[in-house]
């Protein structure tokens, strides 16, 4: 794919969509992204957007309009937000990290002694494990992170043999109901969420403080926060303040009970009904944008995966048969990161058309329709098939 230096037909993009006047930061164009606005290039209009689509329904909670995505990184200003608490007050001057419990030596990190550190960057997207057709695919964005891996931190202070369970602490927290048998306690819970030990010792997970080159705002976690690549967006804890190392499993809230998934499953060739906790995502496409010119018409999606290499992505227009779908090269190389891929749809009629995208990943998973999930009770993980609606003409 081309790189993008057309700052005119990004705005040209901007303005068909209707979103010129939003004061959106030209400044920020990404690395690559999806082919600018040729000459005669129009956006055809999705028509599938319910009325009460509100991408930033509350200040601090925002959702990404897929409609304006224009490359392969979102934009810190509308990369999606979802919290459980608020945003918390973080005063970034006097803000630590604390490690703590099974390690040798105990830190009390400054945002500046991580950042003397050897800093890397990784591309990763990621996703809410709650977004799905219903918020129109826009509880997912994907970025350029900047920080160190969370190994060079642990290896610093020394990690215990007898370690088995790392808990990650945000700044935020608030009252909670915590029932025990015929008990119920309520008490001030912080955000905590947990990685094995394998997990966090391993080379993939970074505490970072930047996004697309920029320090994180208050919507990504400001000063800090821990990316786990590949997994679902919980994993993710903003605001992180504390990292504390145990030899017990984490029963915390948002680990053990909100974020699992219910579903039957053929275990030993019976029907059991299982709960599974919220882990890696779940290959998934969706198309994002339909453009013609003339004759053709262009159609161009994102693909989301935990890092298995994608094998394909197929479109299906009208319920004919699936055709393949191009996978973009260049977005291959970050095993993480959003992969886009485009369709070239021949002689599309005026009027309006049904279109659909399905990714099948390098292990043979295909993406399920919203059919094959009927046995999923919970609607965490829904990574079926988005079948788009548009209006050409
Ligand atoms: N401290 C803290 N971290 C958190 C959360 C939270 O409520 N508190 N929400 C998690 C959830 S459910 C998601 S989907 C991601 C969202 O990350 P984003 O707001 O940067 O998109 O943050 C995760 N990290
Ligand atoms: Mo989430």
């Amino acid at each position: 794919m081309r790189a993008m230096s057309n700052t005119s037909s990004r705005r040209a993009l901007l303005k068909q969509l209707g979103f010129a006047g939003l004061g959106l930061s030209l400044a920020e164009l990404p690395v690559w992204a999806l082919p600018p606005l040729g000459a005669g290039d129009v956006v055809a209009q999705f028509t599938d957007y319910p009325a009460s689509f509100n991408p930033t329904p509350t200040p601090q909670n925002r959702t990404l309009d897929l409609r304006t995505m224009d490359g392969v990184f979102t934009p810190k200003d509308r990369f999606f937000a979802m919290q459980h608490y608020g945003h918390p007050q973080v005063d970034l001057a006097a803000f630590r990290l604390k490690v703590g419990g099974l390690v040798n030596k105990p830190l009390t990190l400054s945002l500046d002694d991580l950042k003397k550190m050897r800093a890397t960057d990784l591309v990763a997207g990621f996703e809410c494990s709650g977004n799905s057709p219903r918020s129109m695919q826009g509880l997912s964005g994907n970025g350029k992170w900047t920080g160190v891996p969370l190994r060079a931190v642990l290896d610093q202070a020394g990690v215990k043999a007898e370690a088995r369970e790392f808990v990650f602490f945000g700044a935020d927290h608030g009252q909670e109901e915590i029932e025990w048998r015929t008990q119920k306690f309520t008490l001030e819970q912080q955000f905590g969420r947990s990685l094995t030990r394998e997990h966090a010792l391993s080379p993939e997970p970074m505490l970072v403080w930047a996004l697309n080159g920029e320090p994180l705002t208050v919507h990504q976690g400001a000063p800090l926060r821990l990316i786990v690549p590949g997994w679902y967006g919980v994993a993710n804890v903003k605001w992180l303040t504390d990292i504390y190392v145990q030899d017990e499993a984490f029963l915390g809230k948002f680990q053990t009970r909100w974020y699992r998934t219910l579903r039957g499953e053929t275990i030993n060739g019976e029907t059991k009904w299982v709960e599974t906790a919220v882990t890696r995502m779940r290959v998934k496409s969706f198309i994002a944008r339909v453009t013609t010119n003339g004759n053709a018409a262009t159609v161009h999606g994102f693909v989301l995966s935990d890092g298995t290499s994608v094998k394909s992505v197929e479109v299906n227009v009208d319920g004919g048969a699936w055709q393949p779908a191009t996978i973009d090269s260049a977005s291959v190389k970050d095993k993480y990161g959003w992969k886009i891929f485009s369709y070239t749809w021949n002689n599309p009629t005026p009027g309006d058309h049904t279109l659909v995208s399905r990714a099948t990943d390098a292990n043979g998973i295909v993406q399920p329709t919203a059919k094959d999930l009927e046995n999923k009770k919970s609607f965490l993980e829904d990574n079926s098939q988005f079948v788009r609606k548009v209006k050409i003409g």
